[in-house]
Formats: structure tokens, sequence, C-alpha cells
């Protein structure tokens, strides 16, 4: 295999020193403890000597030296093996999308915002799903506006405590601090996750704000994919998706996708100016949902870590086998086999970047967050970039990981990392809409 070579950390020890104490476990007989996760790595001392496959050279070794090969072939070989070994494919079938319009406020927000609300029905074999769309435009505003489009964690009506928002009528998990009961939402979690969306000030700043709750695609817990849009596209006989085929990452940038669909019909809206954007959980979603769907004119990473941005052979942080353990359900099947052997990975994160080239792509990380691996995001950037210029001549303004709450941006390749924890800040936002200004308007 061809390997870029990685002079960084030429250090060996983590996984070998963690193996046989994983294997004198089942040996000793402590079965219960053997599907406990193995303690995850937070030194980069620790971090062992690894090989990065190079995007740049196609499965026969041939390298890539043009934009058409990476076009016609060397991005379609990648987008192949993202979806046969980590996300899954979209299974073949059509769906019947419909797109209803809920609710239309010109003067929302004390006239500040258009608000509107939408619905995504998605049908298929007797089966509906459907997916409840929050808009806010600035008002007024000069014709179509670019936009950005993330999926939030705890329904629409928590974005922003704004009483004119419907209340999310879909399964969520129960939460004493939120009084959701029942799995349904009430009044008291109006508002409750409004420190992530600064809408008054992306409104300010000419973008509209586009979102809908996660778990109307598919609420995110292993059910063995009976609920969300994983049913819809199941053959005669079949009950659960091959091993090739989508996890909830998968239903949650399909779903997306469809809001897009939903967005080119909208006057007010510039369709080709959409960024999408989301953080952790989410923020691999609006990666594979960017890479996939060449529509998204922007990308948007934040803290999205293992299975996102960050690279996986560096063993820093959450591994593929600690994701897998603690959410079966996010990525296909295949991608269990490399459970604690991430060496036997034939791409890593960087090829996922690399396929939003050359579409401007901002990846954020947080001093904190450790457990997404600050460095794995930022190297994942570095590996992506050599795609970016061959197609655009543009990359990451960085060979070295940038002083914390001092961003990169004067290439198609954006990065940060700031103080502080796991989360979307204010800070956050401002870089990505002067990221947007810069290369999406
Ligand atoms: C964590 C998970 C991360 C990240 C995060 C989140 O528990 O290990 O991969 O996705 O959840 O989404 O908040």
């Amino acid at each position: 295999m061809n390997m870029l070579s990685i002079n960084l950390q030429i250090k060996s020890g983590l996984r070998m020193a963690m193996r046989p104490a994983c294997i004198l476990f089942l040996a000793c007989g402590f079965s219960s403890l053997a599907s406990q996760p193995l303690p995850a790595n937070r030194d980069e001392g620790r971090v062992p000597s690894y090989g990065l496959p190079d995007p740049l050279v196609l499965s026969n070794n041939e390298p890539v030296r043009h934009a058409r090969t990476w076009n016609k072939k060397r991005s379609k070989e990648i987008l192949a093996l993202l979806e046969t070994q980590m996300f899954g494919r979209i299974p073949p079938g059509k769906a019947s999308v419909k797109f209803e319009i809920r609710d239309t406020d010109r003067q929302a927000l004390g006239g500040k915002a258009v608000r509107k609300q939408a619905a995504v029905h998605v049908r298929r074999g007797g089966k509906q799903v459907t997916i409840d769309v929050l808009m806010y435009l600035p008002n007024p505003h000069a014709g179509k506006t670019p936009c950005f489009l993330g999926l939030n964690f705890e329904g629409n009506h928590a974005v922003h405590p704004d009483t004119g928002i419907f209340l999310c009528r879909s399964w969520m998990p129960n939460d004493s601090t939120l009084e959701i009961t029942e799995n349904r939402a009430t009044e008291a979690s109006r508002g409750s996750e409004s420190s992530r969306w600064p809408v008054e000030r992306i409104l300010e700043r000419g973008y509209g704000v586009v979102t809908a709750y996660y778990g109307d695609m598919d609420p995110d817990y292993d059910d063995g994919f009976q609920n969300g849009l994983h049913p819809l596209f199941y053959r005669k006989g079949q009950s659960t998706p091959d091993p090739d085929q989508w996890g909830s990452i998968g239903a949650w940038a399909w779903g997306l996708s469809r809001i897009l669909d939903l967005l080119k019909k909208d006057p007010d809206v510039d369709e080709k100016r959409i960024a999408v954007i989301g953080h952790s959980r989410l923020g691999k979603a609006a990666l594979w949902a960017g890479a996939r769907d060449k529509r998204f004119a922007m990308v948007v990473s934040n803290n999205s870590g293992c299975g996102g941005a960050a690279l996986s052979k560096r063993i820093f942080g959450e591994t593929v086998a600690l994701i897998n353990d603690r959410f079966p359900h996010w990525f296909c099947g295949n991608f269990r086999q490399y459970n604690d052997r991430e060496d036997l990975l034939p791409f890593d994160q960087h090829f996922l970047l690399a396929l939003i080239a050359p579409r401007p792509l901002y990846v954020a990380s947080a001093e904190e967050d450790w457990w997404a691996d600050p460095k794995g995001e930022f190297l994942s950037a570095l590996f992506a970039d050599p795609v970016y210029r061959l197609l655009a001549g543009s990359g990451l303004g960085a060979e070295q990981m940038p002083d914390l709450n001092k961003p990169v941006m004067d290439g198609l390749i954006g990065y940060h990392i700031r103080t502080g924890a796991h989360d979307v800040t204010l800070f956050d936002w401002e870089r990505y809409m002067d990221f947007a200004d810069r290369w999406m308007k």
C-alpha cells in the first residue's frame, strides 16, 4: 500500500502494550470485563507509528496527477470505500419526498426575521418519516439568502426561545432537567440549545439558519434499525441493513440532502450557497453529507472527532472500537472489522475531507476536547490539502497547528482550535461566517 510518510510520531507501544492486556482478560475468563472499553489514549507520547494511505494514488498504484483523474476515478474509489466500509451505502429504490409549508411569519423575532416551518415527508412501502424543518432568514433581506444548514440535538424548539416554533413531535431521550418524560418534548426545553445557535447574530451577518432535529430521520439509539428511515428502504424480507448499508449517520446525512431539496424550491434562499454544518456526531453527519452531495457549497465540522475529521490511525481519544461499541448503530456493519485494527483501514479521515474538495471546508477543534483528538483533526485537514491544491491551487494555509484562538483561513481549508470544551460557541460561529464571507459569497 502507498503510504504517506508520517514522521510525526515514530513511537510504538500503545497498541502493543494494550493488546496482551485485553487477551489476558479473556484468557482469565473475565468475560464481563472484556466488553468494557479499553482506556482511551490521551498521551501524545503513546501515539503509535502509523502510515496513511495517499488520496492521490489510485488503487492500481498509479499516481493522480490531474484533476480529471481525481474527478473521474480516484474520488469515486474513495467514495466507494467510505460507503462500503464506514458509513454504508444508501439502499437502492426511490422514496416519495413531498414538502409541506406549515407556517410563515414575516415578522418573527420582533421583526428581525422571516421564520418558516416546513415538513419533508418521506414515504415508501407504506411507511412514512417526517422531517420538520425550521428556517430563519434575515428581514429585510436583499434577494436570495445564503444559509447555514445543520441538524440539532434537542428539537427545533430548543434552538431559540421563540414561542412560535412548533414543539418537536418525535421520540427523544428522557431527560429530567429538560422535563422530557415518555420520550416527548415539553415546553420546558424551549430554547435549551440556544447557546449553540446564535440566530440573531447569524441573521445580522446576512445569513439564514436552517435546522431540523436529527432524531426525525433516525432516533439515536440502537433498535436494530426498526424505526427512522431505514425500514422504508428494506427489500422484501429484509429486516436490518446489509453490512455495507447505511447506519444512522448515513440516514442523518441523507436527510440533510432532502432538506437541501426543499431549500432549492424556496425563492428566498440561495440554494447555490448552502453551508452544511454540524457539531460532534452531527459534524460527522455534516461531513458525510458534504462529501456525498456536491450541491453543498461549504462544509463545517465542529469538533466532529472520531468518525468525523479526526484520523483514526493515531489511536488518540475515541477509537474505532470505542465508538462502535457505544454507538453500534452509527456506522455500517463492515466498519466493525476495524475495531482495534485501525492499521487495516484502507483509508483514514483525510479521505473524507478530500471528497469535499475543492469546496470550502472548515474544521474546528477545542483545546479541552481530547476525546475528539484536536491534533488528529488538524492532521486530517493537512493531509487532505494536496487534493485541494491539485483541484484548486489552494488548501490549508498552515503546516503546523496554529496557536489557540488563531484561525487559519487564507486557503480553501479553514482550521482553528479554540480554548474551552466540546461545544459550539459564538467564537466558532463568527469564524465560520468570516470564512463563508470569504469563500462562499
Ligand atoms: C460522544 C461520542 C463522540 C461524539 C459525541 C457527541 O459520546 O463519543 O463521537 O459524537 O458523543 O456527539 O456529542
